[in-house]
């Protein structure tokens, strides 16, 4: 197996973080964004989409995006379970795990997307009229997430889950999008901070906004 994974990018590090929790090492090859490595023809064969992560498997299949490689990996080493054990908490897993995707992680990107200059030459045209709208949308989501999190100690349920995995990358992703995290949102920060402990999260965090 072959990961495809590239620094700094919230995607490719839910996968890496998950496969930490799992224990699960493979080899991996770094795609450089920036250069736009990943627009050219050898990468283009393994993702036409031209995204990362990707996942070569040993017969030359290839499996993209973040949670579908997830999904795999937690077939193949299901302890400690990460999408659930129950059909209760698998759905509240799923829940969850969307809802911060499309909600949250999806707003920030769009802000860091249409704002950074990094991006320009990678997201053409930069509508930075897209990166003012979704702003309230961060914050809206943000004000709900943290009435949930008031009374629980992980997002779906009494276990760390693929779904904190994604709502991890989502937060940390507003640094590089120059979005604060309101310090009147406690219970995010409670959260936030006690994920930020976990050997898993603590590997190469984003750096700050630059
Ligand atoms: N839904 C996909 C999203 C993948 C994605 O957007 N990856 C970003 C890095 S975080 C990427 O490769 N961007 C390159 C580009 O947009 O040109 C997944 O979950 O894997």
């Amino acid at each position: 197996m072959l990961l495809y994974t590239t620094a700094r990018a919230p995607n490719p590090r839910r996968v890496e973080i998950f496969l930490r929790e799992k224990g699960i090492e493979i080899p991996s090859r770094h795609v450089d964004i920036g250069r736009l490595e990943h627009r050219q023809q050898e990468y283009r064969q393994i993702n036409p989409v031209q995204q990362m992560p990707s996942l070569v498997l040993d017969d030359g299949a290839v499996l993209t995006e973040s949670i579908a490689i997830c999904r795999y990996f937690e077939e193949l080493h299901p302890e400690p379970s990460l999408f659930g054990t129950t059909m209760r908490e698998r759905a509240e897993i799923e829940m969850w795990q969307r809802r911060l995707e499309m909600g949250l992680l999806l707003a920030v990107a769009s802000v860091f997307r249409h704002s950074h200059p990094f991006m320009a030459t990678v997201e053409v045209p930069q509508v930075p009229d897209w990166a003012a709208a979704n702003r309230p949308k961060v914050e809206a989501f943000l004000k709900h997430f943290n009435e949930i999190l008031a009374d629980r100690a992980f997002v779906a349920g009494p276990r760390f889950s693929v779904a904190d995995i994604t709502g991890v990358v989502a937060i940390e992703f507003m640094r590089p999008a120059r979005i604060t995290l309101d310090p009147a949102l406690t219970h995010v920060h409670r959260w936030f901070g006690e994920m930020g402990q976990r050997p898993s999260v603590m590997i190469n965090p984003p750096p700050p906004a630059a």
